[in-house]
């Protein structure tokens, strides 16, 4: 998949509902994480924190192979691509699939938008939670998941939330990987970023938050663990140190819901945030993109004014369409729109074996 195709949006009509200023715009959540850092989990318990304040979260699971769903997510990945049919249709392993199926859907990405767009204009939901496949290089460096979130940045206030398991990263070393993980996330995505530290429950998050804020003690524990790495782990501390200056962090426990109110007003305050400094930024991406998809279409209406009268037959909007003529892709309708539905009916997704 080119990155640099069109970026999917809402319908025209939609788009134009959304300008309405007196609608407020879902802030989207984007949670990232390592495997099993608690990333569904943190998600669930924000969908229950939630309610019990009567605010609703929209709920989009994007994890092809996730098997217990402790919520009931809106949109869901698994109805429409089915990963087992993936692994055996393509030859491939767990990951290969869980990345082809995100490929596949990403062709629905403009249905996702519109039912978020849908969210937007009937002020439904505040908030939409997404929820990440485990092995988070499938979001963070594949097409698809670039594409889904500049889909997402473009239209409504975007928040990156980054999981970080407290439990697994109490050597320094795999602390220090999993921030370079993260401030590489967070200078990929160009959104406001949050870190949260899983895992409170059952780690005192204190050694985690001392680290980030005296690069004395952090490198005091990295030489006691191993003295050959110690130039090399100096120097990226002292990297790191910059970015954790700048750094939304907040300790939670998925588990017990502890600092979930913190949490929610950094959300708050990162929306903000994304009004001010990164909305301009990128409707100016978009603009960009737009301007490079009309140059494009100049440049073949041109050459097709130059070969005109030999009866060629060129297709002007290939482009603009590639990879986006799946149309046997469901998404699963909101669920107030899911207590209409005929209960439990098959409804076909892609079936790779046809
Ligand atoms: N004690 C404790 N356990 C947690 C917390 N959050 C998650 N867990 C546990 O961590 C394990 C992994 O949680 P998941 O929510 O599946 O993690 P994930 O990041 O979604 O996992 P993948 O999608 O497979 O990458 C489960 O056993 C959870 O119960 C927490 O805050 N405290
Ligand atoms: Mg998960």
């Amino acid at each position: 998949m080119d990155c640099n195709e069109e970026i999917p949006s809402c319908s025209e009509v939609t788009k134009e509902k959304m300008e309405d200023e007196s609608l407020k715009s879902p802030v989207c959540l984007i949670v990232l994480g390592m495997a099993g850092s608690g990333k569904t989990t943190f998600v669930s318990k924000l969908d229950s924190y939630l309610k019990q304040f009567k605010r609703s979260p929209y709920l989009v699971n994007l994890d092809p192979a996730c098997k217990n769903m402790p919520y009931k997510p809106n949109i869901d990945i698994r109805d429409s691509v089915k990963y087992k049919q993936v692994m055996k249709r393509y030859g491939l392993g767990p990951n290969g699939a869980i990345v082809t199926s995100l490929n596949l859907y990403s062709t629905k990405f403009n249905q996702l938008l519109d039912l978020l767009g849908k969210v937007h204009v009937e002020n439904t939901h505040d908030v939409a939670i997404i929820d990440t496949p485990g092995q988070i290089e499938v979001f963070t460096w594949s097409a698809s998941g670039q594409i889904l979130t500049e889909c997402l940045a473009s239209t409504f206030p975007t928040v990156v939330v980054y999981v970080m398991d407290l439990e697994r990263s109490t050597s320094p070393i795999t602390f220090m990987s999993n921030m370079l993980y993260a401030c590489s996330v967070l200078y990929k995505t160009k959104l406001p970023f949050i870190v949260v530290l899983n895992k409170s429950d059952i780690v005192d998050p204190s050694y985690a938050i001392e680290w980030m804020h005296d690069f004395e003690t952090f490198c005091d524990a990295i030489e006691k663990e191993s003295s050959y790495m110690s130039n090399l782990t100096r120097t990226m501390a002292l990297t790191l140190d910059e970015f954790y200056s700048e750094l939304n962090c907040v300790p939670v426990s998925s588990i017990t819901g502890h600092n979930f109110d913190e949490f929610l007003k950094m959300v708050d305050s990162s929306a903000d945030e994304f009004q001010k400094e990164y909305r301009v930024e990128w409707e100016k991406i978009r603009k960009d993109k737009l301007q490079a998809e009309i140059s494009e279409l100049n440049n073949k209406l041109n050459s097709l004014e130059v070969s005109s009268g030999q009866g060629e037959n060129v297709d002007l909007f290939s482009s603009l369409s590639a990879g986006r003529e799946i149309s046997d892709v469901y998404l699963a309708p909101m669920a107030d729109e899911m207590s209409e539905d005929s209960e439990g009916e098959e409804v076909p997704g892609f079936n790779l074996n046809d």
